[in-house]
């Protein structure tokens, strides 16, 4: 691959229009797109007739070499985005684990982990304890480090859980930083609780991990961080929505106004839970993550609801672990590491599922693969979009090439593969990162460290407005107490 690149005669997609034209890039910057670009002979040049040009896939959602439940994820920030890659996805945002509720020790840690990056990514924080040493590290955070989304759990009791009180301190240092809060939905005490009657039970397969947090206690988390998040006034990111009851709480609450973005992961809109039910330990464990996949429907409502515009937005929560990890679990649901593949699958199941079966547009797909994220995580049009300026991040795909899904075949470092068999069309045929082919005729060709760790500023468009509206609502406070007072 050279520094000067010439795509020709695609069609050339972006969130919101497609035309046919050449993409000219060099030194991994897009220099220009129309029709009947001329170039020397020191350019090389990719036939994209017939073919998309698009934005590179951003994954919103990832855990690369996260330690979690007694082990650590099989992918590290070099073989999970060389599968990436292989998918057509460029760029993604890994979640920065506190050490000990300290976020400078926790980005310290994955400042080193992602030096072998071969993709450009991006970070959130998760919060996991809460003081003034954590407030502070906040503001570096997004003043210093390029961090602007913090994450919240409101499950796994006695580890990550946190509380409402100190949610409320969290969304609020949120706001104040113009940054945007994540939730984790689902309700941690009401899990706990769940798992105790499995045990009374004598339920201890893969599926006591579906029937001890059914979909009411994301619905009602989802509820509960919602009217937290509206009560300060502050924008809301309610990730992996595995549930009609959460997607239906984000409908309601957008349709009254609030800035509430919902993601839906790939493993939540195209599975169900029946392989939880799977005799074979190895065969349900796979499917073990948590919110659960839900039963047949759910997948469905969440389509969906993608397509009209109630959720925003496609992640993975890649957090892959092989079949000697899930097997931690045998004897205990409880003990299964969380977690499933997708970061390598996203682009292609997505386009099979709702481009091809025409419940989205290509220009939609665009939209929520990439665009969109780039706009809340407030590093577009740099990404998200094939333009004049913004970085060579592209993929081509074939419409009318197929691809096939196996643990045999895929990138990732797992012997499993949720996806497994999945035949499809639509065919991710180049991927194009910082401006070199990294994946061409079914051959990566990447290279660790020359990813780059890309810094995102705070107050995204989800803030516009925000401090009118709250100078509007304190006054509406006031008011009638004055008229009473001087009434009486
Ligand atoms: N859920 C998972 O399945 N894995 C990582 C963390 C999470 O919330
Ligand atoms: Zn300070
Ligand atoms: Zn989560
Ligand atoms: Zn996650």
């Amino acid at each position: 691959s050279s520094s000067k690149l010439l795509i020709k005669g695609g069609t050339v997609v972006n969130a919101h229009e497609m035309e046919i034209a050449d993409v000219y890039v060099e030194d991994g910057i897009i220099v220009a797109v129309r029709p009947n670009i001329k170039v020397g002979d020191d350019v090389t040049v990719l036939d994209a007739i017939g073919k998309f040009v698009m934005p590179g896939g951003i994954d919103p959602h990832t855990h690369l070499a996260m330690e979690f439940m007694g082990t650590e994820t099989i992918d590290d920030f070099f073989s999970g985005q060389a599968a990436a890659l292989a998918g057509g996805t460029t760029m993604h945002i890994d979640f920065v684990i506190p050490v000990n509720g300290s976020l400078t020790a926790g980005l310290e840690s994955y400042e080193k982990k992602s030096r072998k990056s071969c993709m450009d990514y991006g970070f959130h924080m998760a919060i996991t304890k809460w003081d003034e040493i954590v407030s502070h590290e906040m503001e570096i955070m997004v003043k210093e480090k390029g961090i602007n989304s913090f994450k919240f759990f409101l499950a796994y009791k006695g580890s990550l859980m946190i509380n409402d009180e100190l949610l409320l301190q969290g969304f609020k240092k949120c706001k104040s930083l113009g940054a945007l809060a994540m939730v984790h939905a689902e309700n941690g005490d009401a899990v706990y609780e769940g798992q105790r009657r499995m045990k009374e039970l004598g339920i201890t397969g893969p599926e006591g991990h579906s029937l001890s947090r059914p979909p009411a206690l994301e619905g009602e988390a989802t509820a509960r961080a919602i009217q937290l998040a509206a009560f300060v006034n502050t924008p809301l990111y309610v990730v992996h929505v595995m549930s009609i009851e959460a997607m239906e709480e984000i409908s309601k609450a957008r349709k009254s106004g609030l800035k509430v973005i919902g993601e839906p992961v790939v493993s939540g809109l195209v599975l169900n839970e029946s392989w939880l039910w799977d005799p074979d330990f190895i065969t349900a464990a796979k499917y073990v993550m948590s919110p659960p996949i839900r039963a047949a429907g759910h997948d469905r409502a969440l389509q969906a609801a993608l397509s009209m515009g109630i959720l925003q937005l496609v992640g993975t929560d890649h957090c892959s672990f092989n079949s000697t990890q899930k097997a931690l679990g045998i004897d205990d649901f409880r003990k299964i590491p969380n977690g499933v593949n997708g970061i390598e699958e996203r682009m292609h199941v997505l386009w099979d599922t709702m481009v091809e079966s025409g419940q989205i547009s290509v220009t939609d797909y665009v939209r929520l693969t990439s665009a969109e994220c780039a706009r809340i995580f407030n590093i577009y049009p740099r990404k998200g979009a094939i333009r004049a300026g913004s970085d060579a991040d592209i993929i081509i795909l074939n419409p009318n090439s197929s691809f096939e899904i196996s643990a045999k075949s895929h990138h990732s470092r797992s012997d499993t593969n949720v996806y497994e068999g999945w035949r499809g069309k639509g065919k991710v045929e180049v991927t194009i990162s910082g401006g070199r082919i990294v994946w061409q005729n079914d051959e990566l060709k990447v290279v660790p460290g020359s990813g780059k760790y890309i810094e995102m500023p705070p107050f995204s468009y989800l803030f516009n407005g925000i401090e009118k509206a709250d100078a509007k609502y304190l006054s509406s406070l006031k008011a009638p107490v004055k008229r009473l007072r001087s009434a009486a």
